[in-house]
């Protein structure tokens, strides 16, 4: 402690005495006098704030999931409503916090935005969202796996594919914005993740109307 804060004095009478000339002496002690007193009075106070913001966080933590539970709904709601956009959570218990995107067929343009709110790395737990046929979902992730991480296990140029967005890690943001004109109101899409092993879980219906 005395031992820092004696360097820090020193760093900061150095700093100020390079920058400031005459003025840098006088500053440069009530600058350390403040600068120790803050530094004894916040690990005192550490102990207790973290205890207290552990049981706040607690509270404010369980509303907020339920907050966010409504807000989902209301969220596809709004898409469902005339939104051309959507934002899709992915995590890292390989799960989309949703199981269906509504396209409105007034939209020309969709866009799509994944969120990864994990912290593992993409070669991981990568995500990605990929728009096909229902019919075309096996064989695009069989292919994509074939084509391997650096395609973002998606093979390229694949006509069967009608959007996909990058395949990203923890902490990362994709978005893809697409016609809907292959689109048709009924049919029958999926939306789904083709890193390996995750399509089985992370997959969902892709509505047009
Ligand atoms: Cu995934």
């Amino acid at each position: 402690m005395k031992i820092r804060t004696a360097l820090l004095a020193t760093a900061c009478a150095f700093a100020l005495s390079a920058c400031g000339g005459d003025d840098a002496s006088p500053t440069a002690d009530p600058a350390a006098t403040p600068s120790t007193a803050p530094a004894e009075t916040s690990p005192a106070q550490t102990p207790p704030a973290t205890t207290d913001a552990a049981p706040g966080d607690m509270a404010p933590a369980d509303t907020a999931p339920a907050d966010s539970a409504d807000a989902a709904p209301q969220d596809a709601t709004a898409s469902a409503g005339g939104a051309c956009e959507v934002e899709i959570e992915g995590n890292d218990a390989m799960q989309f916090n949703t199981k269906s995107i509504t396209i409105p067929s007034s939209c020309d343009d969709f866009t799509i935005t994944l969120v990864h709110t994990g912290t593992m790395p993409v070669a991981a737990m990568g995500h990605n969202v990929v728009i096909t046929e229902s019919g075309d979902m096996q064989g695009v992730n069989a292919d994509g796996m074939a084509a391997g991480l650096e395609q973002g296990y998606v093979k390229p140029d694949d006509d069967r594919v009608i959007a996909k967005t990058e395949l990203i890690g923890g902490g990362e943001t994709s978005s893809v914005t697409f016609s809907t004109s292959n689109l048709e109101a009924g049919g029958d899409y999926k939306f789904f993740c083709s890193f390996p092993g995750h399509a089985a879980l992370m997959n969902g219906s892709v509505i047009v109307e």
